[in-house]
């Protein structure tokens, strides 16, 4: 099994450049919790782990903490470790249940929460606080857990007015309680929030928009298995209403997200165990979402194409798509090293991949490998959609096979600025079975 799940990540090393899904492949993540400071794009997941030699495999195992930042609207670059379990003044040692955490930034200092076991055996779970000058850490922890809480996912909310409320999970109740000025005691004593539905299970996110209250969190139905639902409410402590799904159930394992708006665009962050094969190591991933008029958020489909915008000398590993039709994707073969490919084109299919970033309109050529076993047609690619402006055409020549791949290169015949979305149509006699093999793009 170890193996197995080794050798397929290692396939996809090195193909995750310009923010796919899943959005890392070098460390399996789950939980993301994203965060946006001063600008930047940051996410706090979890991490999963194949259990040691010797170790008894606990639920999940987790052994710490690492954050991330989105560079160049395009490379997710880990920062390394942000806590070790075996950091945790108060937590029990090699305990590998270091849970979905969150950072938030009050005045100017950044506090991160996150469960974990205590070597007190008080409770199940516990959740500490660090606080840091830097979103990215070093933290200074504190020495004993908050007292008077015990549970997992703490979600935070710091309100407009500058009250700050945890949210966390724990034996299927969703508590709430508003924290003290220093971010590290709680005012009060927790609340159960009342009005979820039920089958309302764990991992809690609030957030604010247009005034209402959202939380998010996971809900199992019990033939559809975890969803991510929402309720909303015109007070932080409730009640609230039931709204609808967010993401259907994905497979059979958890989800746990959060969700975050970041240059103007809403982004779900969510995870999947798509890499691995098996529901215990997770991968973070994250698709766009948007609102409706009446404040009502439209249902999310996990994507391959996930967020980011490849720019002018990305390769667009165009079986990442936004939207496919008529055509299917598998691994390469032949003379190609590694990656995927869109392939069984039929005449007329195509790929939808969004947001490329033409810049100021200086592309004058653009690059595809290639891979074609018969003689007639072309690829076009257009903007929009399939029937969009055509900017460019690869005619296609037999290349020596279905697995025998050449770069083609042809001329951008309009100028085109700015992020756009790109259609690849695949074109040939209406008797083929297939047109062509696509593997990538590449603009000049
Ligand atoms: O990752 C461990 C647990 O699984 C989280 O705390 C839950 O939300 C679920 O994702």
């Amino acid at each position: 099994m170890k193996k197995s799940i080794l050798l397929f990540l290692s396939l996809f090393i090195g193909l995750n450049s310009i923010a796919q899904n899943p959005l890392v492949t070098h460390l399996f993540t789950a939980d993301p919790t994203a965060r946006v400071f001063d600008s930047k794009l940051y996410v706090y997941p979890s991490c999963d782990m194949v259990p040691p030699e010797g170790v008894e495999a606990p639920r999940f195992c987790m052994p710490g903490y690492h954050s991330f930042t989105l560079e160049n609207g395009s490379t997710w670059k880990d920062n390394g470790s942000v806590l070790d379990q075996n950091e945790v003044p108060w937590g029990k040692k090699n305990s590998y249940g270091m849970w979905a955490p969150d950072c938030v930034k009050k005045g100017n200092k950044y506090y991160y929460y996150y469960p974990a076991q205590p070597e007190d055996k008080s409770a199940f779970r516990r959740i500490g606080v660090g606080v840091s000058k830097s979103p990215e850490g070093p933290f200074k922890w504190e020495k004993n857990y908050i007292q008077g809480v015990d549970g997992i996912d703490p979600g935070i909310l710091v309100d407009d007015d500058g009250k700050v409320y945890m949210y966390y999970a724990g034996g299927r109740t969703l508590k709430a309680v508003k924290l003290n000025d220093n971010m590290k005691e709680i005012d009060g004593k927790p609340i159960k929030i009342e009005g979820l539905p039920a089958g309302y299970v764990e991992g809690p996110f609030p957030f604010k928009y247009k005034n209402k209250y959202y939380l998010t969190y996971a809900h199992v139905f019990p033939q559809e298995g975890y969803t991510i639902g929402y309720s909303t409410s015109d007070n932080p402590l409730g009640p609230y209403v039931y709204q609808g799904k967010i993401m259907d159930n994905i497979s059979n394992g958890t989800n746990h997200h959060s969700i975050v708006k970041y240059q103007d665009k809403w982004i779900l962050f969510y995870h999947w165990w798509d890499i691995s094969g098996y529901n215990k190591l997770r991968s973070m991933r994250a698709d766009y979402m948007e609102f409706k008029k009446d404040g009502s958020i439209k249902k999310v489909k996990p994507t391959l194409r996930g967020i980011g915008s490849p720019t002018v000398g990305d390769t667009i590993q165009i079986d990442r798509y936004n939207e496919i039709s008529g055509a299917k994707t598998a691994f390469v073969g032949g003379n190609e090293p590694k990656g995927w490919m869109v392939c069984e084109t039929e005449m007329m299919s195509f790929v939808k991949f969004n947001n490329v970033d033409f810049g100021k309109g200086k592309s004058k050529k653009i690059k595809a490998r290639i891979a074609c076993g018969q003689r007639i047609g072309s690829i076009e690619i257009r903007l929009g959609n399939q029937k969009g402006k055509l900017i460019a055409t690869f005619p296609l020549k037999h290349t020596g096979g279905w697995n025998n791949w050449e770069t083609f290169e042809t001329n951008i015949t309009q100028e085109v600025s700015g992020k756009q979305n790109i259609v690849a149509v695949f074109k040939s006699d209406w008797g083929a079975s297939k047109v062509a093999n696509l593997n990538w793009l590449l603009l000049e």
